[in-house]
């Protein structure tokens, strides 16, 4: 980064900063990875020079040869990756995703059910302050209040009762397994189409390591960034029936020039998706969080719905921590270099910015090499600082200690 630390000194210093944060924090947000070298050289490269808008052979610009033959080696490995008909690269993310695909089958007014955010689903699953909540008209199901799993015969009686145009199913804070298969017979069943937004699980899909909605559902949204360990970015596969619909709901519906160096970056994950390796880190993912719930549980702390099935964990701190909010305990572990978001829990009584919950993801530490025994010790750590009556007594112990395991397991990175 010569030419950057020359051309803009404040820029460089905060990227330094960023890097050594990333070095000698444990990264426990569960959306958050560490893309390849690879992945990131293809993001920095010359291709976002190139203006594209439209698609393989059906670009308005000129010179677009080369980037076509970038997008369609994207698109070949998504499909190949989770056997779908139809594959669009383009969406700059999750959230352009989702709403390219209610763009694409949905008019104002039309109604969706969905999992609400606070329950576990997303923004973009109908939040009266998302566009999805502002244009369509949302119902929500929910969990079950004794387990905490998707509640499916409620669902299947309000898809019934409210006749939706559209299922949506996925979720951003929801530890266990989702029965994609079940959803669309509830959907199909009531004449609704059904969208998967995968984003937090596609990493575990592409190994095989949690059931695919690729062929059951009708449309499936993903980014490319959380477990698939890519760029920032969105992906969208369908049926064939609907690809005309849906390219043309992201662009000229949704967006203008695609980001190619992205795309490329995209390809890279895909195919690095593609290899065995992908799969063996994917198992020691879901490994790492039955460690660290085991760890959490054995500490007498309380997880939504008992444990994870997943690469995720929700703190519920209600019962063992009454008068801690999800922000405090983001702050207490922040203070330690354990990064985590507080995160609402089902039946949440607190706001969005207090929340009574906090989010714990196992991708990124996985990615370093960590272990099972990483995640036992990582556990007790964030037991002793939620629970030590004086926690300040013991940061600095432990915020040593974490920075000694960081140490253990470098980044594949060159310092800056
Ligand atoms: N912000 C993402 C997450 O953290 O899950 C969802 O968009």
């Amino acid at each position: 980064m010569d030419n950057l630390r020359l051309a803009d000194p404040e820029i460089f210093a905060a990227i330094r900063r960023e890097r050594r944060r990333q070095e000698e924090h444990l990264e426990l947000i569960a959306s958050e990875n560490f893309a390849s070298s690879a992945v990131l050289e293809a993001a920095g490269s010359i291709l976002t020079n190139k203006y594209a808008e439209g698609y393989p052979d059906r670009r308005y610009y000129g010179g677009c040869e080369h980037v076509d033959a970038v997008e369609r080696l994207a698109i070949g490995r998504a499909r190949e990756l989770f056997g779908a008909e139809h594959a669009n690269v383009q969406p700059h993310s999750g959230t352009q995703a989702n709403l390219s695909v209610y763009a694409a089958v949905l008019r104002p007014g039309d109604k969706i059910l969905t999992m609400s955010l606070i329950e576990g689903g997303h923004l973009t699953h109908g939040h009266g302050k998302n566009l999805s909540g502002m244009l369509y008209s949302v119902v929500h199901y929910g969990t079950d209040p004794e387990t905490r799993r998707i509640d499916y015969a409620a669902m299947a009686q309000l898809a019934e009762r409210e006749r939706p145009r559209l299922v949506t199913v996925g979720a951003s804070a929801h530890p266990r397994e989702i029965d994609f298969h079940r959803v669309a017979e509830i959907a199909h069943g009531c004449g609704a189409l059904v969208l998967a937004d995968i984003a937090h699980i596609a990493g575990l899909i592409a190994a095989g390591l949690h059931p695919s909605p690729v062929p059951h559902c009708d449309f499936v949204t993903t980014t490319t960034h959380k477990t698939l360990r890519g760029p920032r970015g969105g992906l969208i596969l369908c049926k064939e029936k609907f690809a005309r619909a849906i390219d043309s709901a992201v662009f000229p519906g949704n967006q203008g020039g695609p980001l190619m160096h992205i795309i490329a970056a995209k390809a890279v994950c895909l195919l690095e998706a593609l290899q065995s390796s992908f799969g063996d880190y994917q198992r020691r993912v879901l490994k790492n969080a039955q460690a660290l719930a085991r760890s959490l549980l054995e500490c007498g702390m309380e997880l939504v719905s008992g444990g994870t099935d997943n690469h995720l964990l929700l703190l519920d701190l209600r019962r063992t921590f009454p008068e801690m909010t999800g922000k405090q305990a983001q702050n207490l572990l922040g203070k330690v270099n354990v990064t985590a978001n507080k995160n609402t829990i089902p039946g949440e009584r607190r706001s969005p910015v207090e929340t009574s919950g906090l989010r714990i993801g196992t991708p990124a530490v996985t990615t370093r090499g960590m272990g099972e025994m990483e995640m036992e010790q990582i556990g007790r750590w964030i037991n002793k600082v939620l629970s030590t009556p004086q926690p300040e007594a013991t940061l600095e112990e432990v915020q040593a200690a974490v920075v000694a395991m960081c140490r253990r397991f470098p980044l594949p990175y060159p310092m800056l």
